[in-house]
């Protein structure tokens, strides 16, 4: 597949936000017709579809005419879901398939009609009955396309040309330690929206105050006067406001007596917008999240981040995270080791799982795929790691969860990078200045003279917490026991470890001091040993063990061992608690 030239195309337009809007939030909460199930598929390893018109779907007109490709006739993959999983010879595929599917729709007049896809891995072109109406790249974030236009009353051939090939100026870039799932990962509909809809709404509770909401409601055309409500029945507030010449309209107000979201207590509040032509509603939830010295404070109160990571996939199918059910199993396996926050590991994961956190009182770190060699240098980098940010914060605005947006891992000081950071952080911060912003590093070091570790990073000032992946015990040996390694990293701030932990196949017995054993028992030490050390953190505000569940990444290739799979989980690929599951667990019941 050709390397898309325009990023994104529908998004472009939206940029920065001033004027109306073509975005569309809160899908699931709109009129949609699904369009997941049994798609057509052509592998198309020489990336001969686009010479072939397979985006047409040809067939034979005369008797001399033939075709080599046939969506119609071609085998089915499930969409959503990734390739991998699906066909066995598929399972280490990287690049182009051809997706096509027929569906059957109504024209309606005086409503706008858009194809919604929620993720595609990595980057595609969208075909609508021949004709190509858009591009996106980046594998974790939706995506629309207006079809008003060219959509047919009664049958039409959808057809999505699906590469995942690794790129050096893409990002994630040519290496990542995670399977690299290739599809139309996540679901696929047709929105139907009244023709001056409300595209995009920010209803969030002020950064410090308790009692103070800011609402910014765009409606998709710039129209000036027009009336905007919005109601929160539960606390009887009902505010109208009316669009400047952007067709936004703005406003704060206070509520008295409104409960605040946390995990303790998740409350969320019906909140409704209508315009003249359009309404929308969804539960919204109100928290205050902020660092004050060393601390982070949700709702005023300092809380202590127990957290976990997990990888968007399901261990025991060994493919790719896309459904309600899937979140469900993925997160309550996270609550039950007692966590209050989750990061999302290393990539925006689908919206199931960020709507079943905040149902279950779990706030949410989530980060881009900015994972160690990205192309710093290059400004089409740069612009599409921005896009990446906008895409997710503006899914994700409304969710008091989130709570943090990690823009980096794992990456080096230097003055490129540092460049694309800040960059990245402003456009962050422009959109939304109510999270918090982070990064991980693992280039913190072990200072001989001062025993201690430290860390020098060109970006330490410009973050809000300054989170530390560090692997004692397993891919470095303990500079003296864990109780004497002191820690001085960025003392005025909130520290997270964001990452520590080993591998350990499931079961497996063996000498708790030798690494290379692959034990249970050197894994559980190697908990106990680091959370030891965790205590000689003055400003620690919070860890997250690395891994919940043991994943599939072609970087483990160990044959005994990993055999396709990093083994650091703390539950197995089939869903079975190790012994250092109870550690963290007793942790955190203490914590
Ligand atoms: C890291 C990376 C993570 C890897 C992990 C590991 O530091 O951030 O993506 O999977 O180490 O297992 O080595």
């Amino acid at each position: 597949m050709r390397r898309i030239a325009s990023l994104m195309l529908a998004l472009a337009a939206i940029l920065p936000l001033k004027a109306a809007t073509d975005y569309i939030q809160n899908v699931y909460g709109r009129q949609i017709q699904m369009l997941n199930g049994k798609w057509g598929a052509i592998v198309d390893q020489y990336d001969r579809g686009l010479k072939k018109k397979i985006y047409a779907n040809p067939h034979p007109k005369g008797k001399t005419d033939f075709y080599e490709y046939d969506l119609d006739g071609s085998s089915r993959l499930n969409v959503p879901g990734d390739w991998n999983s699906q066909r066995q010879e598929l399972r280490y595929y990287e690049g182009t398939v051809w997706y096509g599917r027929h569906f059957t729709a109504r024209r309606e007049a005086g409503k706008r009609q858009f194809l919604y896809f929620a993720g595609v891995s990595q980057r595609c072109n969208v075909y609508l009955n021949g004709q190509k109406l858009a591009s996106h790249e980046g594998a974790f974030t939706p995506f629309q396309v207006e079809v008003t236009e060219a959509l047919k009353d009664g049958d039409n051939i959808l057809v999505v040309e699906v590469s995942n090939q690794r790129l050096k100026d893409a990002i994630p870039a040519l290496q990542f330690d995670w399977w690299n799932y290739g599809s139309i990962t996540r679901d696929v509909m047709l929105v139907t929206l009244p023709n001056r809809y409300i595209s995009y709404y920010q209803v969030q509770l002020d950064k410090h105050q308790p009692d103070l909401i800011h609402a910014k409601v765009c409606l998709s055309e710039a129209v000036a006067g027009e009336t905007i409500c919005i109601e929160i029945p539960e606390v009887k507030q009902s505010i109208k406001l009316r669009t400047n010449t952007d067709g936004i309209a703005e406003s704060s107000f206070r509520v008295k007596r409104l409960e605040r979201w946390s995990p303790e207590h998740p409350k969320r509040y019906e909140v409704r917008l209508s315009s003249s032509e359009d309404a929308v509603s969804e539960q919204i939830g109100f928290r205050n999240i902020e660092v004050r010295g060393t601390k982070v404070l949700l709702n005023g109160r300092e809380t202590f981040l127990r957290s976990v990571s997990f990888h968007e996939e399901i261990p025991q199918r060994m493919g790719r995270a896309y459904s309600e059910g899937d979140a469900a199993y993925l997160l309550s396996e996270a609550k039950a080791l007692g966590v209050n926050t989750i990061r999302l590991a290393h990539y925006q994961q689908n919206e199931y799982i960020v709507r079943e956190a905040e149902k279950m009182g779990i706030m949410v770190w989530q980060e881009i795929p900015v994972w160690q060699d990205i192309d710093f240098g290059n400004t089409t980098t740069c612009s599409l790691a921005k896009q990446m940010l906008r895409e997710t914060i503006m899914r994700d605005v409304n969710r008091c969860a989130d709570c943090f947006w990690g823009i980096a891992n794992e990456t080096k000081d230097g003055e490129a990078r540092n460049a694309f950071l800040r960059e990245l952080l402003q456009t962050g911060k422009d959109l939304d200045s109510t999270r918090l912003y982070t990064a991980a590093f693992n280039t913190a070091v072990w200072d001989k003279q001062r025993k201690c570790f430290h860390l020098d990073d060109g970006m330490i000032p410009y973050l809000d917490i300054i989170s530390i992946n560090r692997y004692m015990g397993w891919y470095s040996a303990w500079p003296l026991p864990p109780a004497e390694c002191r820690w001085e990293v960025a003392s005025e701030k909130p520290l997270f470890i964001s990452e520590f932990g080993g591998e350990a196949l499931y079961g497996q017995t063996g000498d708790a001091t030798v690494v290379s054993s692959w034990s249970e028992d050197h894994q559980e030490k190697l908990y106990r040993d680091n959370i030891e050390m965790f205590e000689q953190i003055p400003n620690l505000c919070g860890i997250s063990p690395w891994v919940l569940f043991d994943f599939r990444s072609p970087y483990r290739m160990h044959p005994d061992h990993q055999d396709g799979w990093n083994r650091k989980g703390l539950v197995s690929d089939q869903g079975l608690r190790k012994r250092a599951w109870h550690v963290v667990h007793d942790y955190y019941l203490r914590k």
